[in-house]
């Protein structure tokens, strides 16, 4: 994996950076685990934008440890105890360290995102065939296991058949990366339900454990249910037949895409800094999802 620069939190030099995706950060520690950081980095069309969103990486952060707590009776997780350095408080995790299963678990409840396009494209999504008259937004017949596998950095995630996924990893572990992945989704769904939000798709990543109390198993791993890895929508305006409000990056995206910012999304040019309005909005959208799920405020 081609990896970004690590950015300098100021972790000491016992703290080694293993890599980073667009918007976090993967130190190893000294003990062998893996130091989770959570940027305040903020990507949108694509692009890791030249703005920062002030607490995004603490917000995640607390909402992605909420639900591995939620989910402790569904699956194991990665989630471990370990001294997190001053400089990284509240946007870290110490984790295990798993050997990753190569696969995005996807779980779809809703047709949006590449689920829509190869909907259109083919009728099915993963294999998966669904009847005619879906529209962008449409709840789907049943919840359905779409598989993904890691492109080069870049590139998009492909989508791929169970069989496939059977071929990479073996057949007894992708039935059970399958199960989990829906039985976690069934539980966030409700939950988020009940608090009018529809989580419409998500994204999970196992592994693994070689080691420590859930050796040999398969365990949860990543960030979990955070808006950067899901989908959530308001049940309040959720109405099929066009793209939905994202609920964190809608003021990002009209700001990008209006003529103010003086940006065209396919010109292949970075993207302008965000004014101070849009991020202070985007903050809010974060903290809104965190109260939100939690019932908690965000201190
Ligand atoms: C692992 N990623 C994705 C996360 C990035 C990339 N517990 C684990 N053990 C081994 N590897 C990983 C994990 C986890 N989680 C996670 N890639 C490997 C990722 C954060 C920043 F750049």
């Amino acid at each position: 994996m081609t990896s970004a620069p690590a950015p300098d939190y100021g972790l000491g030099p016992e703290y080694v950076h293993v890599y980073s995706g667009k918007v976090r950060d993967l130190y190893s520690t000294p003990d062998d685990r893996l130091l989770f950081v959570a940027s305040d980095r903020i990507s949108a069309y694509d692009w890791v934008l030249p703005t920062l969103i002030p607490d995004k990486g603490r917000i995640l952060t607390a909402l992605s440890k909420w639900w591995f707590k939620r989910l402790e009776g569904v699956v194991p997780n990665h989630v471990a105890s370990g001294r997190i350095p001053k400089a990284v408080a509240g946007r870290a995790m110490v984790c295990e360290r798993l050997d990753m299963l190569p696969i995005e678990c996807v779980v779809r409840g809703y047709l949006s995102g590449s689920g829509l396009t190869d909907y259109l494209a083919q009728g099915s999504i993963c294999g998966n065939g669904l009847p005619p008259g879906l529209k962008d937004g449409s709840l789907l017949p049943k919840h359905l296991f779409t598989p993904a596998t890691k492109a080069a950095i870049g590139d998009h995630d492909e989508n791929v058949t169970f069989d496939e996924v059977i071929v990479e990893i073996g057949q007894e572990e992708a039935q059970e990366i399958k199960r989990m992945s829906l039985a976690i989704y069934e539980v966030a769904l409700e939950t988020a339900r009940e608090r009018g939000l529809i989580l419409a798709d998500t994204k999970f990543e196992f592994g693994f454990a070689r080691s420590g109390k859930n050796a040999g198993r398969i365990v949860l791993a990543d960030e979990v249910l955070t808006p950067d890895s899901s989908r959530y929508w308001s049940e309040a305006t959720w109405s099929p037949g066009g793209p939905q409000p994202s609920f964190d990056k809608q003021f990002v995206r009209d700001w990008l895409t209006s003529p103010e910012s003086g940006w065209d999304k396919s010109s292949n040019t970075p993207p302008p800094p965000l004014p101070e309005h849009v991020v202070e909005q985007t903050r809010a959208k974060y903290i809104e999802a965190y109260e939100i799920l939690t019932g908690e405020t965000f201190a």
